[in-house]
């Protein structure tokens, strides 16, 4: 056999093995991963040509296609139409753009946009050390690919938030084109209400990651950042909301300066960033949308209440949760502190050789020159919760962590309880198990 083909044979195993890995046999708490429905995944499926094809081009201030530049789009245009019209009615806005492949992909594009409309290259950003996204930051996209200079808001490590007071301080000296809110570690709503008035004042927009949280604002959750003044939300459409890998951007032609920021933003898109928008997502994402309409409000609140749960549990039996006297976390995510347990590279390597799979994480006071040795993990509830996780579940699964971490029990013995754990919650919830399931229910609603 040649050695190509062996390659391929290789290749297909370790996809296989991968499958039933970490879907069979894992428990997933990696705070920035989502997990699908059977019926986001058999859209999917059934995407497999659109999948393969192109559609560059104009949209307009409604986010629906404007002008393409290929033949072939009868029904495509009608397809990012309608699915832009979804995440518009689920987010109760009046502009989306659903090209973007990424959370980092929009983040480029109202980054680049806004920075055009404002004629203004300065960004008021969460530290990276507290949480914001690589993508907001100097030494990521902002700063090294868009050449944006960030100046940081000022946050509060007992708060584990911006502190609006000197941040207000802050916006009003460096008078920034953008401020963003939002991030990666995000625990507690951001001030963006607080903040509005005084963006508004230096003529800045307001720009909220939502990535991670987007579920649980759909879910009514978390706080509502346009309710609360933001101009545009960003977002990946693939970790508390369900749906398939990807990127939008939420906004409101209200006036003609967002109107105009809107266009720069579209500019932005195409022809700057975006050639193949990957439209074989398009219809899975609107699978999703109708899944969070439906189901979004009971899952975003148990998710938030396992994240408690967790937060709680830990804590009394000796594990350093941050925030014990905020209730932890107000969104699907925890940060721990197990320096007293070796550090969050052991830590996360040991529940891994036990197959919970999370992530060691950079707290706001490590050394951040050290991101191979943070103190910290970040730990999200996102993924066990669809799969039926409840409280008393939440409890035991910690026992499990705790027996590691405690080196009560070896990593591999717990590998075979959480694998007999895993069998129990083999279902997706809070979603359809098929397309026909969710066209059934359309035509009953
Ligand atoms: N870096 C990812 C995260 O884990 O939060 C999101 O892109």
């Amino acid at each position: 056999m040649q050695e190509f083909s062996k390659l391929v044979l290789k290749l297909i195993e370790a996809s296989r093995n991968h499958e039933s890995y970490r879907d069979k046999e894992c428990i997933n708490l990696i705070a920035s991963e989502g997990l699908k429905s059977p019926a986001v995944n058999q859209m999917l499926s059934l995407s497999t040509d659109l999948e393969g094809r192109y559609a560059e081009g104009e949209n307009d201030l409604e986010g629906h296609v404007k002008k393409r530049y290929y033949q072939g789009q009868k029904y495509m245009k009608i397809i990012e139409n309608y699915t832009t019209d979804l995440m518009k009615a689920l987010f109760k806005c009046g502009w989306a753009d659903s090209r973007l492949v990424s959370g980092t992909h929009a983040n480029l594009a109202t980054f680049k946009g806004l920075s055009l409309a404002s004629k203004n290259r300065k960004m008021v950003v969460t530290p990276l050390s507290c949480g914001a996204h690589i993508s907001h930051d100097y030494a990521g996209l902002a700063g090294s690919i868009l050449g944006l200079e960030n100046i940081n808001h000022v946050y509060n490590i007992d708060e584990f938030n911006i502190d609006p007071d000197k941040s207000a301080h802050v916006i009003r000296a460096a008078k920034p084109g953008i401020v963003t809110f939002g991030g990666s570690l995000f625990l507690f709503p951001h001030p963006v209400k607080e903040l509005k008035a005084v963006a508004e004042e230096v003529g800045a927009f307001i720009a909220y990651d939502a990535s991670h949280v987007l579920g649980l604002i759909a879910g009514g959750v978390f706080q509502d950042p346009f309710a609360e003044g933001a101009d545009f939300i960003t977002s990946s459409t693939h970790k508390t909301f369900p749906g398939p890998q990807g990127g939008i951007i939420l906004g409101n032609p209200k006036n003609k300066r967002l109107e105009k920021a809107i266009k720069k933003i579209q500019f932005a898109v195409f022809p700057l960033s975006a050639s193949n928008t990957h439209l074989g997502r398009l219809p899975a994402l609107g699978i999703a949308a109708l899944e969070m309409k439906r189901f979004g409000k009971d899952l975003a609140q148990q998710t938030v209440k396992n994240a408690q749960t967790a937060g709680q549990y830990l804590y009394e039996n000796g594990v350093k949760v941050l925030c014990e006297s905020k209730g932890f976390t107000q969104s699907h995510q925890i940060a721990v502190d197990v320096c007293n347990f070796g550090g969050g590279k052991k830590v996360a390597q040991d529940l891994e050789d036990a197959n919970i799979v999370l992530n060691k994480n950079l707290l706001p006071y490590n050394n951040q020159n050290d991101r191979d040795n943070p103190s910290g993990l970040r730990i999200g509830f996102q993924d066990v919760t669809r799969r039926g996780f409840k409280e008393n579940d939440i409890k035991h699964l910690c026992d499990l962590m705790l027996n590691v971490m405690k080196k009560k029990k070896n990593p591999l013995e717990v590998k075979d309880d959480i694998i007999e754990l895993k069998k129990e919650f083999d279902q997706v919830l809070y979603g359809f198990q098929s397309v026909e399931e969710a066209i059934k229910y359309c035509e009953t609603v």
